[in-house]
């Protein structure tokens, strides 16, 4: 039974598999995003299911699948209420009004489900040591491709994860870990790990050498551009030096970010230089809105995590 009404999303309708998103240029897949997020909510809104996590989720979803070469490229989700949007790409966009019914799509990821669910994902902090113990098998196997494992602030607490960093961070495999960091978990995030994580944004000392730095190189006689540049690039070293950088700089990874993760053409062009250029364990620090899109579903993303079908009258 599809539940996919195509004169609502045309842009979206074109993209039956994740090759097809490929064949879209940056700007159209800006436009597919937003049908993506479209979609989830009028879909999920009238069937019942996880909607907030997902929501936060599309720009790096489609980056993602734009970026990697999936199936082949492995895409470990960590949760599957994030995967929602991730399932719309690969194949089964016609299904999602179906999501935790008798008979239709899981709302977990499911290997047996679809080739692109490399994982069974389900509940949190179990990614990182999938796809560690991935990365090893190909490079046992002396295959290429990638792997990337996605996981949330919240799944970044558990235990499980702090064992795959202290594996894989000194195997220096080619690893790639995003950190999808929207603050939350299903419920506002508690201890040190979030508190880390949050640290340097609101380092004062950071923003002080930061804006200091901009005014100074605006003066300079070398050209505004250049010196700007160059203060860039010094600004993102002096971020790996304050935590959270730090912290898994210390386990092993090369930390990048933290971004923008609804800045879909900066994400493509992030995901495109780690692929092409870093062959060793990377984390990649997204900042995204949990229900981002829908005020009130950014307003209480605790309330919005999950929502009911509406009773039937
Ligand atoms: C071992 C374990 N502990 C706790 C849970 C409950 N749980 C499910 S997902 C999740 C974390 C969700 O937060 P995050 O990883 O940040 O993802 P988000 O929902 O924010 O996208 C938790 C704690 C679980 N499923 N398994």
């Amino acid at each position: 039974m599809s539940t996919f009404n195509a004169e609502l999303y045309p842009l979206l309708a074109r993209v039956d598999s994740p090759e097809e998103l490929r064949k879209l240029s940056v700007d159209e897949l800006e436009i597919v995003c937003s049908e993506l997020r479209r979609y989830l909510w009028d879909t999920i809104n009238a069937v019942g299911g996880h909607l907030a996590a997902s929501l936060g989720v599309v720009e790096l979803s489609a980056a993602l699948h734009y970026v990697y070469n999936t199936p082949e490229d492995r895409i470990v989700w960590d949760v599957g209420h994030q995967g929602y949007i991730h399932k719309i790409l690969t194949g089964r966009r016609d299904k999602l009004g179906t999501i935790r019914r008798m008979g239709g799509l899981s709302g977990f990821l499911k290997r047996n489900e679809s080739e692109y669910d490399v994982f069974g994902a389900g509940h949190a902090s179990t990614s990182l040591s999938a796809a560690y113990g991935m990365a090893v098998a190909r490079d046992m196997k002396g295959e290429k491709h990638s792997v990337v494992a996605v996981i949330g602030d919240g799944g970044m607490t558990g235990g499980l994860a702090f064992e795959a960093l202290n594996n894989a961070g000194h195997s220096g495999r080619d690893i790639t870990i995003i950190l999808n960091d929207n603050r939350m978990s299903i419920s506002p995030n508690v201890g040190a790990v979030p508190k880390f994580l949050a640290k340097m944004e609101t380092n004062p000392l950071l923003s002080k050498i930061k804006d200091e730095m901009w005014d100074l190189m605006g003066k300079s006689p070398v050209g505004k551009e250049t010196m700007r540049s160059f203060a860039g690039r010094f600004e993102a070293s002096l971020k790996g030096l304050v935590s959270p950088g730090m912290l898994f700089e210390e386990f092993g990874f090369q930390y990048f970010g933290p971004f923008d993760g609804h800045d879909i053409k900066e994400s493509v062009e992030i995901l495109k230089n780690i692929k092409s250029r870093h062959k060793h364990p990377v984390l990649v620090h997204f900042l995204t809105r949990k229900g981002k899109g829908y005020d009130v579903a950014e307003a209480d993303s605790v309330t919005w995590h999950a929502v009911k079908a509406p009773a039937k009258g």
